[in-house]
């Protein structure tokens, strides 16, 4: 493996829980390479606003690589093989992202992690996320890896029911956030993005998470 990958001096592992560990600023080195390789598949499926079934647009534009794609719409959330937007199948799952994703789900004991999916998030100024679970999987046995790039959020963290109160930790530039196991169904979200701008993204947050959605 490249040694792009190899532990910053100053990265630090957070065990946060059973089943939950942050590895800050693991991607701080290579986060150009890895902002590069989205580059060519942003240009063919765009960021754009999922909706709710109700028809209320998600305030963080989206977008995916990999054999399978995550979606909203009127009819629900789901996983498609092909982008609605222009019919075509969701890009391929950049290779150095997809080992940079394994290689961190091993290292926090998931092994075997083998990823389809990947839904890149782009947040603006303000954008956020709700508190949710990631529950449109097949195979919760597989672990939820999550990069962020640019702006720094409050990551809201919650329990396995959504009255638990969450918790709440700042989630920054080049930090890998692994989940799984007993906490793979707990409730998350994303606190109002503010305004900023980082030297490689502008102003905005970008996150990547990592899934096995068949
Ligand atoms: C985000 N992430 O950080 C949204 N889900 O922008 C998620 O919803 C998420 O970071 C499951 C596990 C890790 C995550
Ligand atoms: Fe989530």
């Amino acid at each position: 493996m490249s040694d792009l990958f190899s532990p910053l001096p100053c990265a630090e592992r957070v065990d946060l829980g059973v089943g939950v560990v942050l590895f800050r600023k693991r991607l701080q080195d290579a986060a150009p390479s890895l902002l590069a390789a989205l580059q060519p598949l942003l240009a063919r499926a765009p960021f754009r606003h999922m909706t709710t079934q109700r028809g209320f647009a998600l305030s963080a534009a989206m977008t995916n690589c990999g054999v399978l794609g995550w979606i909203g719409d009127h009819r629900g959330y789901r996983y498609t093989p092909h982008d609605p937007q222009s019919g075509y199948p969701w890009p391929a799952m950049p290779e150095i992202l997809r080992s940079a994703a394994i290689q961190a789900a091993d290292d926090a004991g998931f092994a075997d992690f083998s990823p389809d999916a990947c839904l890149i998030n782009h947040y603006a100024v303000g954008a956020r996320m709700g508190l949710h679970q990631d529950k449109d999987e097949a195979d919760f046995s597989q672990p939820i890896v999550s990069f962020s790039f640019g702006l720094p959020t409050l990551f809201l963290w919650g329990g396995l029911a959504r009255r638990d109160k969450p918790q709440k930790f700042p989630l920054e530039h080049g930090d890998v956030l692994v989940w799984g196991g007993p906490a793979r169904l707990c409730f998350h979200g994303v606190s109002p993005i503010k305004e900023g701008a980082h030297p490689l993204t502008g102003a905005c947050r970008l996150n990547l998470t990592f899934r096995r959605a068949a």
